[in-house]
């Protein structure tokens, strides 16, 4: 007979936390937001944490290197998705490596024989007024010079005009030399009047743009994570399949952190990338392993050296491994349980193994109930791919701006290796949805909100930080009829935008 668990699987709106002591030292501005990413021992420090507990997930529609650079900045970690090349998936890592505040590596460029009707195309896929002309179009290649709004007249040119015969040429450019301070750099461009500063080396080679108006956004970002040569930090995906070819090429690239990224990760092959990776490098590779959903399959991944360990099977706001294949658990019980698992080991080893919570969050305040929980940090898709920062289209949908966010497990993402059980490549049947979600603005803009949020309801909760949230914490399960309660009720709303 198969093993009947007693619980019920319930997840995060089926939970509230209840006011605790609120003191003078749990106001907002005081409480701490900081999370452990990778194991250490009993009074030590991790190797890793955030600055808030946030990850963003290992997906094609959310974390590529415009995303990695936005979150560092903001204290939390992008994986940078694995179902891509090696090549380009180490490109991507090295461009974060590489980011320097306030220097911008170019990303919309053209040639000297390319058209205004290339122009118009680039300026209208990239979002970017200012293109750099390059010898061979590539960000780095020789700066021969620039197109911005004022070197063509839509009404006036054609649109086969070739670049050369309107863009402002590299002799007439003022430039910045490679190497140069941002402060420096914004000296040349108040002196010069310019909007913009291309940044070149020794042999004409475009390395950077710097933007008027960039400058005081870069002033303050208490918050940033960066290693001991001040890069910000960024973490990368990778699979049970190439992990022998992939991760040294990310490593070279400068990755700090990797994360096996599959639907199911209670398996051998995990095992067997996990010890590759410890028996290879040592400690000096962190490695993350999952997603498992109880105490046995993370057991068995902190046992194969994981350095921390994902929860979550079907709870993806683009997932439908529920439907398609019958395996999952709600969110919540997953997380309570693991999260005791991971005590557990603590105890017996004096290793503590971090616990991320991957995938469902809808409101703001499921996050704080998944930390309650026991989660130190938290992987969120959908709510990150709302952002400029995020790498799919922004479009208007029924009057709307939306965002594009389809799942890995998708015929668009045809990411097999997430959902490999072994035997022919390839993905078999489709475990996630290709879709739309509202389009928000910024990261920033709405991660101050929700951080205000959180740390208004540890306040509440009378708690300081993760850890005295999860420690004195008092979490109670709702009944369908008091969810009711917790809406606007009995009143005729005025206006619904408020309702949410
Ligand atoms: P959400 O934040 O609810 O959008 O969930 C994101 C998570 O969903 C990812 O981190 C991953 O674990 C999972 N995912 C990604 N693709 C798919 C799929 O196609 N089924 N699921």
């Amino acid at each position: 007979m198969a093993h009947y668990l007693n619980d019920i699987s319930r997840t995060f709106s089926e939970y509230l936390l209840i006011p605790g002591l609120t003191t003078k030292e749990c106001i907002p501005n005081q409480i701490s937001l900081k999370a452990p990413l990778v194991r250490f021992k009993a009074n030590e420090e991790p190797a890793i944490s955030l600055n808030i507990p946030f990850v963003s997930a290992i997906m094609q529609s959310v974390s590529d290197h415009k995303m990695a650079i936005a979150l560092a900045r903001n204290g939390g970690l992008s994986f940078i998705f694995g179902s891509q090349s090696i090549e380009s998936q180490a490109e991507m890592v090295r461009k974060v490596k590489k980011y320097k505040a306030g220097f911008v590596i170019s990303d919309a460029n053209l040639t000297p024989e390319n058209t205004l009707a290339d122009v118009l195309a680039l300026k209208e896929k990239s979002g970017h007024a200012t293109i750099g002309i390059t010898e061979n179009g590539a960000s780095d290649s020789k700066l021969l010079g620039i197109v911005t709004g004022r070197d063509y007249r839509i009404t006036r040119d054609s649109l086969d005009k070739k670049v050369k015969e309107f863009m402002t040429p590299f002799d007439k450019l003022i430039t910045g030399e490679f190497g140069i301070s941002l402060a420096e750099a914004n000296d040349i461009i108040w002196d010069h009047k310019l909007n913009c500063l291309p940044i070149i080396d020794n042999n004409q080679c475009l390395k950077y743009f710097v933007f008027r108006k960039d400058y005081d956004s870069h002033q303050d970002n208490p918050n940033e994570i960066s290693d001991a040569d001040k890069k910000l930090l960024v973490g990368a995906g990778i699979n049970t399949r190439d992990y022998r070819e992939r991760v040294p090429q990310l490593i070279e690239a400068g990755v700090d952190v990797v994360c096996i990224d599959s639907s199911d990760g209670f398996s051998v092959w995990q095992k067997e990338t996990l010890e590759y990776v410890k028996n290879t490098y040592g400690d000096k590779v962190k490695i993350g392993a999952g997603n498992v959903v109880d105490r046995d399959g993370f057991l068995y991944l902190a046992e194969a050296g994981a350095d921390f360990v994902k929860v979550g099977v079907g709870g993806g706001s683009i997932c439908i491994t529920r439907e398609q294949k019958g395996i999952g658990r709600g969110q919540a019980t997953a997380i309570i349980e693991v999260a005791a698992a991971r005590d557990e080991y603590f105890k017996k080893t004096g290793v503590y193994v971090p616990i991320c919570s991957d995938g469902g969050i809808v409101q703001d305040y499921h996050m704080v109930l998944a930390l309650a929980m026991g989660a130190d940090f938290i992987m969120m898709g959908r709510y990150f791919a709302r952002f400029d920062e995020s790498p799919t289209r922004k479009l208007m949908v029924n009057g709307n701006y939306m965002k594009e966010y389809w799942g890995e497990g998708s015929n668009r993402a045809r990411n097999w290796q997430r959902y490999d059980a072994g035997g022919a490549e390839g993905l078999k049947f489709e475990e996630g949805v290709d879709s739309f979600v509202p389009y928000a603005g910024k990261l920033k803009d709405n991660l101050d909100i929700t951080l205000g949020k959180i740390r208004s309801t540890m306040s509440s909760c009378g708690v300081t930080s993760i850890i005295d949230l999860q420690k004195n914490g008092k979490i109670t399960l709702v009944s369908s009829t008091s969810i009711i309660e917790g809406g606007a009720h009995d009143v005729i709303v005025k206006d619904s935008r408020n309702n949410g």
